[in-house]
């Protein structure tokens, strides 16, 4: 497959809500669009770093320019086969897994269109629809949070993460347990807390919650065993696993109990598809994590949680939870019983809408062979 074009859409887009976490509040979400030509093919693929270093150190900038400067020289005017070409090709580059990413996310949608497949049949995926959640950013107050839950309930989510920060964490999963008994509830708090200060965390272990996400350190698994081995409720882990590797590393280690697969944290979709399968042949449950992607991505984590052993509901939400206006034609809805329709054209199976791409480009490349 000769990849004659590599487009990058450096985007800015509105969020419905300001999303905040505990590094940050984001009120628009950026990322960049990489499109690629191949023998007169089209690939979208989604880099999903954002305009700050608060989750992952990439940023927008330091993707344009790894995706510019060095990934764009290794495969312009080359043949690259498949995604496992494509990483052998990058792999000299240290890091920049989100750039790396939203390459291989567009050979992907390449590799399926070619072949009339969608990509979850060449994945291999089992499902024709996914259980999602949605994930609940910080809200003013406790009783912010209550209104903001109630809202999500009445549009069919089944499944809550709320997104907690020392001092934000136990009356708030508090009081949304007490008046919802049998909620799918989990709570996380991006790395926001010490060894030490997680003693805070200790309440929530009686609440009967699904997990307990990424509580330590981003570049720690060792403490998180520490903390597994006090807690009743699984661990899982998102910033600290960034390969297959660390899977392992994490699973030997007793560190958690569950993963938070992110293809674009890891390297790209053939990476979290290994995560997949290892943890899949160890009885492991994994679930389908999200950036505030745009369709495209959102097309790809569908695609990717329709894996047999995505068993846990992801943080893959309705298109209108997140945008007024998407950049693809299709919008992702919410069915009745809390689930999302994966895709079924070729490739990614989405279309752009050009009109919303201008609108929310704010700058472009256009690089050739
Ligand atoms: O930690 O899972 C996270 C969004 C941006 C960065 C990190 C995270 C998140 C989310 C949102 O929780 C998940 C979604 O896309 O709905
Ligand atoms: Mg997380």
């Amino acid at each position: 497959m000769k990849l004659d074009s590599l487009t990058l859409h450096h985007l800015s887009m509105p969020l419905v809500a300001p999303f905040e976490t505990s590094f940050g509040r984001e009120t628009e979400r950026e990322c960049i669009l990489v499109t690629l030509q191949s023998e007169g093919l089209t690939g979208y693929g989604e880099c999903v770093a954002s305009r700050e270093p608060g989750y992952n150190y990439e940023t927008t900038g330091t993707a344009w320019h790894i995706l510019k400067d060095f990934i764009a020289p290794l495969i312009l005017g080359r043949d690259i086969a498949d995604a496992l070409d494509f990483q052998k090709r990058v792999e000299r580059i240290r890091g920049h897994h989100l750039a790396k990413a939203g390459v291989e996310m567009a050979i992907w949608d390449l590799l399926g269109k070619r072949e009339g497949k969608s990509l979850k049949e060449v994945f291999g995926g089992e499902r024709d629809k996914v259980e999602v959640g949605v994930s609940v950013g910080i809200q003013e107050s406790a009783a912010a949070l209550m209104r903001t839950v109630e809202v999500y309930l009445e549009q069919g989510y089944r499944r809550v993460k709320i997104k907690i920060k020392p001092g934000r964490e136990v009356e708030e999963t508090t009081i949304i347990r007490k008046k919802y008994p049998d909620l799918r509830l989990q709570v996380d708090a991006n790395s926001a807390y010490t060894l030490e200060t997680a003693i805070a965390l200790d309440p929530l272990d009686d609440l009967n919650l699904l997990l307990i996400e990424q509580p330590l350190f981003e570049d720690d698994i060792w403490d998180h065993r520490k903390l597994q081995a006090r807690f009743k409720t699984a661990i899982c882990l998102d910033e600290s696993i960034l390969s297959p590797r660390h899977v392992r590393y994490a699973l030997e280690m007793e560190a958690c109990r569950n993963i938070n697969v992110k293809p674009a944290r890891v390297g790209g979709l053939s990476r979290a598809v290994i995560i997949h399968e290892y943890c899949r042949e160890r009885g492991v449950p994994v679930w389908c994590g999200g950036m505030l992607e745009t369709g495209v991505g959102r097309a790809s984590n569908l695609a990717l949680a329709s894996l047999p052993g995505f068993v846990l509901p992801g943080d893959i939400s309705a298109s209108d939870r997140y945008y007024h206006r998407d950049i693809t034609n299709e919008r992702f809805v919410l069915n009745d019983d809390s689930t999302i329709t994966v895709p079924n054209e070729p490739g990614l199976g989405v279309t752009i809408d050009e009109e919303a791409l201008e609108r929310f480009t704010i700058s472009k490349l256009i690089l050739k062979h």
